[in-house]
């Protein structure tokens, strides 16, 4: 039976706009069955190493499904809607499209929406904005690096789509100092920064690309 874990408690500001939601309200559009785990915010659940091994940013939602773990609200949709066939095309022009748009929901959308919400929740009076997105930043990096300490790519076993984009992503943290105390996560960037076909696609695009 597939398991979902979402907020049993949490405090009163977040209550209501969760991202187990989006997991919830998915399967109720796709009627699944799951057992929900409720999870207690303010009790420390999240802190805990049994879900910190799950998920090691101690985040909700999670999803175990029958062994199969998978963190961040995006790859579960699109993981249940590839899964079940539904609220997703199946064919791949289709599928392309759900896609992009996940990602920029997720990505160009949720992180200037909320990176401003977040200096002023966390940043309190006075801190300059920048200085409270860069400890958000470390902390995630930190988090990121006890992962990478005994695994050589970031989602499995085998190279994946995942780690060029996590690779990518890196990239601009080390553009700005952010990767030095992480001595895994550099490893790890330049694990994948090393392969031929990353050093074949740099060399063209030196060769290709003018300053402008
Ligand atoms: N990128 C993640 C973000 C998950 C996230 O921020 N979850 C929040 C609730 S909406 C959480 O678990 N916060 C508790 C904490 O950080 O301690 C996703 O989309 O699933």
């Amino acid at each position: 039976m597939l398991k979902v874990y979402g907020f049993a408690r949490v405090n009163a500001m977040a209550r209501g706009n969760t991202r187990d939601l989006r997991v919830l309200w998915a399967l109720e559009e796709m009627g699944l069955p799951y057992e929900l785990v409720g999870m207690d915010h303010p009790a420390g659940d999240l802190d805990s190493g049994a879900f910190r091994a799950l998920n090691p940013f101690g985040q909700l939602p999670v999803i175990d499904d029958d062994g199969v773990v998978v963190t961040e609200s995006g790859a579960i949709l699109l993981y249940l809607a590839r899964k079940s066939g539904r609220l997703m095309p199946r064919d791949p022009a289709g599928e392309a499209q759900v896609v992009r748009w996940s990602i920029a929901a997720l990505t160009s959308i949720e992180v200037p929406v909320l990176s401003g919400w977040f200096v002023d929740v966390m940043g309190g009076e006075g801190t300059k904005p920048s200085a409270a997105l860069r400890d958000w930043a470390v902390m995630r990096l930190a988090q990121l690096d006890g992962w990478l300490a005994e695994r050589e790519f970031v989602a499995t076993d085998g190279f994946t789509v995942a780690d060029i984009l996590m690779a990518h992503v890196l990239g601009a943290a080390a553009n700005k100092g952010l990767l030095e105390p992480h001595a895994n996560v550099r490893a790890y960037r330049e694990r994948c920064a090393a392969r031929p076909a990353w050093q074949r696609t740099l060399e063209a695009y030196f060769a290709r690309v003018e300053v402008g």
